[in-house]
């Protein structure tokens, strides 16, 4: 169990992201790292296949990074660090929410050579949810550095308006382009990128309007991660928008009653200021 320090809070509500240290351990990295094989070649322990699989070893593109969304759905060992109550509860203390529930994980792996995934703003793709916000936990299973491929994460950026999602996400030339329209239009010259570079079992948290994302991994080393992507366990549905941005996706599990409750089947809550955590998740995290 980590918990943040009044400082780390304090960086992240100034700066949009903070640097955490040490918040898995060597076994828990290894595992991760056996999952990604398993999953990346189509194999889910749990039997459920994740809500985005975005990349399939022989079948897809190479020169991209490896992406799946939801692996905590498709395997029992990503889940036992998704769905830790100690990161529901640093990403509630850090958005000043009454608890944390899980929106999507991100199992993500670029192996040298790879390329980008363009710099965005993670609110910009929940406008069917009500609060619109997110705080992520960037945990790094390889050490990272500069020219590996890290995530980068833009300074203050929090503070900028949501912007459109534009351009492509997966691979493009100019990573940086969407990020730095957004900062003209905030009239800011000199955006301050800053590279999450990291032993692995660290990593970051950041802020949902939080520019972020990464160039391509020019070192000669695989770069692997997972990301936890926390909202408010007091989210609902807006079921009106429900057709933007990623709720395509995840609007399959909206109910169709009228009723905006987020199913805690689907969105379970981890940790809340008064004790509560979804009963059957740790259950599932001690499943084999
Ligand atoms: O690790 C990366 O390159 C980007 C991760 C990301 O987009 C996220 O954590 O929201």
């Amino acid at each position: 169990m980590f918990e943040l320090t009044k400082d780390q809070v304090t960086s992240f509500r100034d700066d949009g992201y903070v640097f955490a240290q040490n918040m898995v351990d060597e076994s828990t990295i290894e595992t991760a790292h056996e999952s990604f094989e398993r999953m990346f070649r189509g194999e889910f322990s749990t039997g459920v296949l994740p809500d985005e699989v975005n990349w399939q070893e022989g079948k897809s593109d190479p020169s991209l990074t490896r992406q799946i969304c939801c692996g905590w759905r498709g395997d029992y060992d990503i889940a036992r660090t998704v769905l830790r109550a100690d990161i529901g509860r640093a990403c509630a203390t850090l958005a000043g929410w009454p608890g944390a529930r899980v929106f999507v994980d991100n199992v993500l792996w670029k192996p040298a050579g790879t390329r980008s995934l363009g710099l965005h703003q993670d609110a910009a793709y929940l406008p069917w949810m009500n609060p619109q916000e997110m705080v992520s936990c960037w945990i790094a299973l390889d050490d990272t550095t500069a020219n590996g491929g890290t995530m980068e994460v833009v300074k203050g950026s929090h503070k900028w308006a949501v912007s459109k999602p534009e351009g492509e996400f997966h691979g493009p030339e100019d990573y940086q382009k969407q990020m730095r329209l957004a900062a003209a239009n905030e009239g800011v010259e000199d955006p301050e990128v800053v590279p999450i570079v990291v032993k692995k079992g660290s990593g970051s948290f950041h802020h949902g309007r939080t520019w972020h994302g990464s160039g391509p991994n020019e070192s000669g080393n695989p770069r692997r991660s997972l990301v936890v992507h926390c909202i408010s366990s007091e989210t609902q549905f807006v079921p009106e928008h429900i057709g933007i941005g990623v709720g395509p996706v995840y609007g399959r599990y909206m109910r169709r009653d009228g009723n905006p409750v987020m199913d805690e089947a689907y969105f379970p809550i981890l940790w809340t200021q008064d004790g509560y955590r979804t009963p059957w998740v740790d259950d599932y995290m001690a499943a084999a």
